[in-house]
């Protein structure tokens, strides 16, 4: 940990990334070290990098150009591979280094990584590093971070949520926000979104072992016009919450790399192992993988009969 701040002490330029397509741990992380940097480091150059997407509450990025990533500290949060980076974010930078949460190993070249498994967010990890550190948290910094922790934790519902992250997050409230404005600007949902998630919901199907699926056909994103990456993560919570069903997955074609995305979610049974059989990775009972044909969704919902069986 001290190391991070030694290295930003030392540098003029600094960048933060995170993964592609972010999430609000992702966005939450990123912002929240962001405004805190800039709070307290004036005089350097902070910048802000990545793509953007429907859940971005947060604000723009910069374009930095090679030049400046060549002479800057870069760190990267809520990913250590490669594949979920843009290259330009992970390939340009003096010294490198990585906050994450995830249980993956590292394939980007790195001078300093700091992973904890156990925090329930990346937003968490950086909210304790600014902690330790004494740095201010203004009020943005606060309501970033708090928003990357309950988006990773499902709002504090998910077994991720310790002890840590609810005295993290009580440091985070003394700031002041508003909480309700938060949870409706993320939570209110549309009436479209309602009634396109009654449709999901309707062809949910079940195996014989109550793994429930849904298999998100390119006929359906397009009758309906969703985009393939809402579909995917957006909508596999849906089969969430359900007594009898204690694995679901939801098989989404995506059509930017023409294969199909598994998302893997389980209360209790760690489903990680079977992502992992297919090359995915991610959390211990949230994670996900990608599979070439609706053939292979089949052999997925083996494994994870399997499992179900053998851990009974
Ligand atoms: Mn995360």
């Amino acid at each position: 940990m001290k190391k991070i701040f030694n290295l930003i002490n030392q540098y003029d330029s600094i960048i933060i990334a995170r993964h592609k397509n972010p999430d609000l741990d992702a966005y939450g992380s990123q912002f929240g070290l962001y405004y805190a940097l800039k709070e307290k480091y004036k005089d350097k150059k902070i910048y802000i990098v990545g793509d953007t997407n429907n859940l971005n509450y947060f604000g723009d990025f910069d374009e930095v150009d090679i030049d400046t990533r060549n002479n800057s500290l870069v760190i990267i949060l809520d990913t250590v591979a490669k594949q979920m980076l843009r290259e330009i974010d992970y390939s340009h930078y003096k010294e490198l280094v990585l906050v994450d949460h995830h249980r993956n190993e590292p394939d980007i070249t790195h001078d300093v990584y700091i992973k904890d498994v156990n925090a329930s967010s990346t937003a968490e990890m950086v909210a304790d590093m600014l902690l330790k550190e004494n740095m201010d948290i203004n009020l943005e910094c606060a309501k970033s971070l708090y928003m990357g922790i309950i988006g990773d934790t499902g709002r504090f519902r998910f077994n991720s949520t310790t002890p840590k992250t609810f005295m993290i997050t009580s440091k985070l409230l003394e700031t002041g926000f508003n909480l309700q404005k938060i949870h409706d600007l993320i939570y209110l949902e549309s009436f479209d979104d309602k009634k396109i998630k009654s449709i999901f919901f309707e062809s949910v199907e079940l195996t014989d072992k109550n793994v429930a699926f849904r298999k998100n056909t390119k006929e359906f994103l397009d009758e309906y016009q969703l985009n393939s990456h809402y579909v995917s993560r957006g909508l596999v919570g849906q089969m969430a919450g359900i007594k009898e069903i204690p694995i679901w997955v939801n098989f989404t074609y995506d059509p930017e790399e023409d294969n199909i995305k598994c998302e893997i979610r389980s209360r209790d049974y760690e489903v990680l192992k079977v992502a992992k059989k297919y090359g995915g990775g991610g959390h211990l009972r949230a994670c996900g993988c990608s599979v070439n044909t609706w053939e292979e969704t089949d052999m997925v919902l083996k494994d994870l009969n399997q499992l179900l069986e053998e851990e009974k």
